[in-house]
């Protein structure tokens, strides 16, 4: 299978070398896997003699993809999401540009030639074990020219940043990636009592590797509509330097100071109760740092006193309707992120309560919303702004339905 997705590569490179234009755009996620899948990516092109364009975007939202494909003749890239919705941008693309997905998120197969799935959940490997977005942007990178096997590193950033373990320890292509980094002397992997732990060698000597992925994480999510991504990309090329890590305080400092506000707020009234879920909104108060915030928010509150340990945490952010360097786009869209507290989380792993995966995409669905990264104890999807409200509700009544499905059947 492996093989099958190296020749899928190799023909998608084979059209890149034979189409007329050369300039790429490159669009990638916002979080250590995703900048390094854009890090490799923009040095490959670059090796190959393309000019750039590259756009760092916290997901690919539908009015954005609009946008983009009312272009002809491109040549664009997709790394660390859209494997999903291929069909979608097969649509949108009717052949007249040139896409490559390279992403190992749940993929669906594309409905038009020119739009390239290289997402190695088409053939057999598991993204959420065998493979990151950065390790399949280094097969392609690889598979391109044997010459880019020095950016291995980087890829074993990104495996590490997602956190894709087994027992502790990296495997199947992630392996291979970071077991190409220590032959190149970049890396070293030390054991421990479970698991494994793993360095980077670099100049000012060893860094955990997760803390480096820690690093990136805040400068794409922190930093996002201040240029931390184009940071982050500098620093997996480079190695960090001063002028990174006074970003990297500065954003943390804007950080501490938006959380704390918004914790007085909440503790003096700002929090919504119904029967199963506390609410709240942020509305702009977390500019200029991305929506990925409202997440890393919930969770840091959701054991907190403050907060009531029986019913669910959801925080709503509005997503402002502009991407970095990409200019306005027309989102309208605000943010929903759902986290619970540790008596919640029991609650939910013994099935006496409904995950987060089931109840907040069926609400979501039900006002017209757009779901993707669902799980039982973290999820977050998008509505129209003005629907926070009808989503609580909505997520009531499921709940409901749930309860007496459940008395029911006894
Ligand atoms: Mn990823």
């Amino acid at each position: 299978m492996r093989d099958q997705l190296i020749t899928a590569m190799e023909n998608a490179i084979e059209e890149v070398r034979q189409w007329p234009k050369k300039e790429v755009q490159i669009f990638h996620h916002n979080d250590s896997d995703g900048l390094s899948s854009g890090a490799i990516l923009t040095r490959t092109f670059e090796r190959a003699g393309y000019r750039i364009k590259r756009f760092c975007l916290e997901k690919p939202y539908p009015a954005l993809l609009q946008k983009v494909y009312e272009q002809d003749g491109e040549i664009i890239i997709f790394a660390d999401f859209a494997g999903r919705i291929a069909p979608m941008l097969s649509n949108l693309n009717q052949g007249r540009n040139l896409t490559l997905i390279l992403d190992h998120h749940v993929a669906e197969a594309s409905t038009d030639p020119r739009v390239h799935n290289l997402d190695p959940d088409l053939y057999g490997l598991k993204g959420d074990r065998d493979i990151a977005g950065a390790t399949t942007c280094y097969l392609f990178a690889h598979t391109w020219n044997p010459a880019n096997k020095d950016l291995a590193v980087i890829a074993a950033i990104g495996a590490v940043g997602d956190e894709f373990f087994v027992d502790g320890c990296l495997v199947s292509e992630n392996r291979d990636v970071t077991l190409e980094a220590v032959a190149q002397g970049k890396m070293e992997i030390k054991a421990q009592e479970v698991g494994e732990r793993y360095y980077l060698n670099t100049s000012a000597g060893q860094v955990p590797c997760n803390e480096f992925g820690a690093y990136l994480d805040t400068l794409g999510a922190a930093g996002y509509y201040q240029n931390g991504p184009d940071m982050g990309i500098k620093v997996c090329l480079e190695g960090t330097t001063p002028d990174s890590d006074q970003m990297l305080q500065e954003l943390k400092a804007v950080q501490a100071r938006a959380f704390e506000q918004e914790i007085q707020r909440i503790k003096s009234g700002g929090l919504n109760k119904t029967e199963h879920i506390q609410w709240f909104q942020v509305e702009n108060r977390f500019n200029p740092m991305g929506v990925k915030m409202i997440g890393v928010f919930c969770y840091a509150i959701k054991d907190s006193d403050f907060i009531d340990p029986k019913r669910y945490v959801a925080g709503y952010q509005i997503i402002p309707n502009e991407i970095p360097g990409f200019g306005p786009i027309p989102i309208g869209d605000v943010k929903i992120s759902m986290r619970v507290s540790a008596f919640m989380e029991g609650k939910i792993r013994s099935g006496r309560a409904m995950g987060l995966n089931i109840l907040l995409p069926e609400a979501t669905n039900k006002l017209g919303g757009f779901s993707d990264a669902c799980h039982s104890l973290t999820a977050a999807t998008t509505v129209a702004i003005g629907k926070e409200e009808a989503l609580i509700e909505e997520m009531e009544k499921i709940l409901e339905v749930g309860m007496r499905n459940a008395e029911g059947g006894k």
